[in-house]
């Protein structure tokens, strides 16, 4: 028997194959959770529905996350289909080109708004319009990432975002405890994926991360969705407010030393 046997879960944050959502979305499918999946435009229907196939998903919705009548239609639409839900999964993030390559002290007001509009009220916005929804004992959760807490070069307002989010993650937990509804947030390691790409300098830092990381491996995808599977199953059921870091250990370790010292020692 699956551990997601007969729960409803809803991932938002699908674009392709490489997506965390899709990790997401096939390890709640393997444990037999009954699935919904949101995505961002009408550019990514064509990719996104086929995947939705794959996994048997009958509840396929559009929503831009910056649009407050789509997070209500999708809602509605939710409640329709499956009446309550159990998981809702929050895998979106965006900053700018610029803000993404300029130095930190040159991020631009709108820059800044946009961002954090998307990566961190979004999930605020989600949580509140879900919430009526939401069966007791439910569980929801969002991506983070290391550049939160320690400077990761580039990375910049989305650090600054981050932060945001795992911030709103503990007062949403402390919200929602109550009504016995958990809040967490998983902050994964380094992956390739389409919000990866194009980011300068990702190839030096996914290779260093494997170097120093004590399980000295990359992360994928399924490993991001074997522990979103424990969040959402009731084997994590007193764990709330938490960050769950599945990153090789990567954060644990203070001080580097290089591979080739590391062998002559
Ligand atoms: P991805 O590009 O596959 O997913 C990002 C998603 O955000 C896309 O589906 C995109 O459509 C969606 N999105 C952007 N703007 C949106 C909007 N206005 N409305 C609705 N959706 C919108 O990349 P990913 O790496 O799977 O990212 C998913 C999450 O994981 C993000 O929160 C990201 O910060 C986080 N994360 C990624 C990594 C990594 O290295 N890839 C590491 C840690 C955390
Ligand atoms: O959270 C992320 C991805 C965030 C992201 C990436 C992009 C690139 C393309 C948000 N918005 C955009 N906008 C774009 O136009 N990660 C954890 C992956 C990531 O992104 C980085 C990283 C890492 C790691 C950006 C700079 C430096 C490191």
């Amino acid at each position: 028997m699956g551990l997601l046997e007969g729960k409803n879960a809803l991932v938002f944050g699908l674009a392709n194959d490489k997506s965390i959502a899709w990790g997401i979305t096939q390890a709640f499918h393997r444990e037999g959770a009954n699935l919904g999946i949101s995505y961002a435009g009408e550019m990514l229907e064509r990719r996104v529905k086929p995947l939705a196939e794959k996994v048997g998903c009958q509840w396929v919705e559009e929503c831009d996350v910056t649009k407050d009548d789509q997070i209500a239609a999708t809602a509605e639409k939710a409640a329709q289909h499956f009446g309550k839900i159990d998981v809702l999964v929050h895998s979106i993030a965006f900053a700018g080109k610029d803000e993404l390559s300029k130095p930190y002290y040159q991020t631009s007001r709108d820059g800044f708004k946009n961002a954090l509009d998307i990566s961190v009220f979004s999930f605020v916005a989600l949580t509140n319009a879900f919430l009526p929804i939401m069966n007791p004992g439910g569980s929801i959760m969002c991506l983070t990432y290391y550049g939160s807490v320690k400077v990761a070069p580039n990375y910049n307002v989305m650090g600054v975002a981050k932060a945001a989010l795992e911030s709103s993650t503990r007062y949403l937990a402390f919200d929602l405890g109550p009504q016995k509804i958990r809040v967490n947030a998983i902050s994964a390691g380094p992956i390739r994926t389409l919000a990866a790409a194009g980011v300068g300098g990702f190839r030096d830092m996914y290779k260093h991360f494997a170097d120093a990381a004590p399980l000295r491996e990359n992360v994928t995808i399924d490993d991001v969705g074997n522990a979103a599977v424990f969040l959402a199953s009731d084997l994590s059921a007193r764990i709330t407010g938490e960050v769950l870091y599945v990153d090789s250990g990567f954060n644990t370790v203070g001080v580097q030393i290089s591979p080739k010292e590391e062998k002559s020692e």
